[in-house]
């Protein structure tokens, strides 16, 4: 019991040195927060060309204004667009929004089953522990290159 008592604070300060190693973007009113990508196979050479990937993160505004996330862009793909994943039924399906509304003072977070940034036709395999750049544009913000971790979720 002592010794567990002894650890405690350890493994407290371990958690904490995580949480700051988050990846965190700043532009304008807006951060972007964790971005990180699904390893994925890009399928070359296979007929019909490329596999798809998605890349997934938190957007936070500290602004007193809404703003839109109208872009991305990757040299990983041959086309990025803006998704949104909905259920029909038992179906899920997945198709591009215009932008996504980030609300004063709010956040919105990209994640499997939701809004997500997609990749389609993959140029090159995403590999756990490679980094990728997309491109994020902003109404208001305006536009930011972010490190997106791949990662197998
Ligand atoms: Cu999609």
């Amino acid at each position: 019991m002592k010794k567990a008592l002894r650890i405690l604070p350890l493994l407290l300060v371990f958690i904490l040195a995580a949480c700051q190693a988050q990846a965190s973007t700043k532009i304008g009113d807006i951060e972007i927060v964790s971005p990180w990508a699904r390893a994925a196979t890009s399928m070359a050479g296979m007929e019909g060309g490329g596999g798809n990937g998605g890349a997934f993160m938190l957007l936070k505004n500290s602004g007193s204004t809404s703003d839109k996330l109208i872009r991305a862009a990757s040299d990983v793909a041959e086309t990025v667009e803006i998704h949104q994943t909905t259920m029909e039924g038992d179906v899920m399906r997945m198709s591009p929004v215009e932008f996504i509304e980030i609300p004063a003072g709010g956040e919105v977070e990209l994640k499997p089953g939701s809004y997500h940034v997609m990749l389609i036709g993959l140029k090159q395999d995403l590999k756990a522990g490679d980094t990728i750049n997309i491109t994020l544009t902003f109404e208001n913000a305006g536009e930011t290159t972010v490190k997106v971790e791949v990662r197998t979720p």
